[in-house]
């Protein structure tokens, strides 16, 4: 298990240096933002990424995200093209050292909150979703702010998108998923890549939108479409933790293999389909985090970890949920964690 710290380049105001102060940190999970998605990620580009975070005393072996571009979701007729540039950027990435590529199947938000700066007794802000918030939101005609949203899209081209998922059904996106991942698998497994599906955050459906990525059923059928390690897992404990059904590490003993990377943090779930999100310690939210260290032991798991999502706290400002502070709290957590159930 090594720790790791998403970093989103350049313009990130955490910086690297800083990054490499935590104890024990090891490498940077980090992604090419500037190259739209769809296209393909050069491998002088990739290269570039590495030297910087390797000068920095990190190393750089896990992608997030090699983002699926909308027409491959949604299954249209350019789809073939676009995931043979998805597959050109995956033989540059391996021969740039790169392990695991992290992606999602998410239609078009990504992951969604109500709120991101909502206030804890503490004093520190933090990310919530309230589902009475949500639920009878049009998105088709309300100004939205979420923290996953592509703005590269201009309204008209987000109103069409949401419109095409909404008469998609969760059958089609999974055989949009399948057609992607048939197609993707023999070059990750050539190359010896790990993809990486996060799940769905929330993992429910929202603006009458499918989402299918959300609990053991889910994995079940991942797994169905291809049995090869290649085809993995980014095990979200917030994500999968703000459905009460999940048991977080059973899942962990269940799918093993085929997990590659983790992210570490807390929800506190406050009713069906609502949660705020907590501090990483398990005392502070519903998810048992030493649990699930103890099972990623217990399973060998070799892969990457990072703290996912941080509170702001001690006044700083920046992306929400991806500041410094709180979430090298957490990594220190982890490692508490790691320690104690492997003292050697
Ligand atoms: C989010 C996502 O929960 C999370 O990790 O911050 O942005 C996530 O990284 C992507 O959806 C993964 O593809
Ligand atoms: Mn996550």
């Amino acid at each position: 298990m090594e720790l790791s710290f998403r970093w989103y380049g350049q313009d990130d105001p955490v910086t690297l240096e800083h990054i490499r102060q935590i104890p024990d940190m090891k490498q940077i999970v980090s992604a090419i933002y500037d190259v739209p998605v769809g296209e393909v990620w050069s491998s002088v580009r990739i290269k570039e990424l590495k030297e910087q975070i390797e000068a920095a005393g990190l190393k750089f072996e896990v992608v997030e995200s090699l983002p699926v571009h909308e027409n491959i979701k949604l299954g249209k007729d350019n789809r073939d093209q676009l995931i043979e540039n998805y597959k050109e950027s995956l033989i540059n990435l391996a021969e740039n050292g790169i392990k695991t590529v992290t992606y999602n199947f998410m239609p078009v938000f990504d992951w969604t909150r109500s709120q991101l700066d909502y206030p804890l007794q503490d004093g520190s802000n933090t990310l919530i979703y309230d589902h009475n918030q949500i639920k009878d939101i049009d998105p088709l005609t309300t100004e939205l702010n979420l923290p996953g949203w592509n703005e590269s899209y201009s309204r008209e081209e987000m109103n069409e998108l949401i419109k095409a998922y909404q008469q998609t059904s969760d059958e089609q996106l999974w055989q949009n998923l399948t057609y992607f991942l048939d197609n993707v698998l023999p070059t990750a497994i050539e190359h010896d890549i790990d993809l990486a599906i996060h799940p769905d955050d929330p993992p429910w459906p929202i603006f009458g939108i499918p989402r299918i990525i959300k609990n053991k059923d889910s994995y079940e059928r991942l797994l169905s479409i291809n049995s090869s390690k290649n085809n993995g897992i980014c095990f979200c404990t917030g994500s999968l933790g703000s459905l009460a059904e999940n048991d977080l590490p059973a899942m962990i003993r269940t799918f093993g293999d085929h997990i590659h990377f983790m992210h570490m943090r807390n929800v506190k779930r406050m009713g069906e389909y609502s949660f705020v999100e907590t501090g990483h310690l398990s005392k502070q939210g519903s998810v048992d985090m030493k649990a699930i260290v103890q099972a990623l032991h217990d399973i060998g798991f070799k892969g990457t970890i990072r703290p996912d999502h941080g509170r702001m706290i001690w006044g700083e400002t920046g992306k929400a949920g991806y500041g410094l502070y709180d979430r090298a709290l957490g990594a220190t957590y982890i490692n508490g964690l790691i320690e104690g159930v492997s003292p050697e």
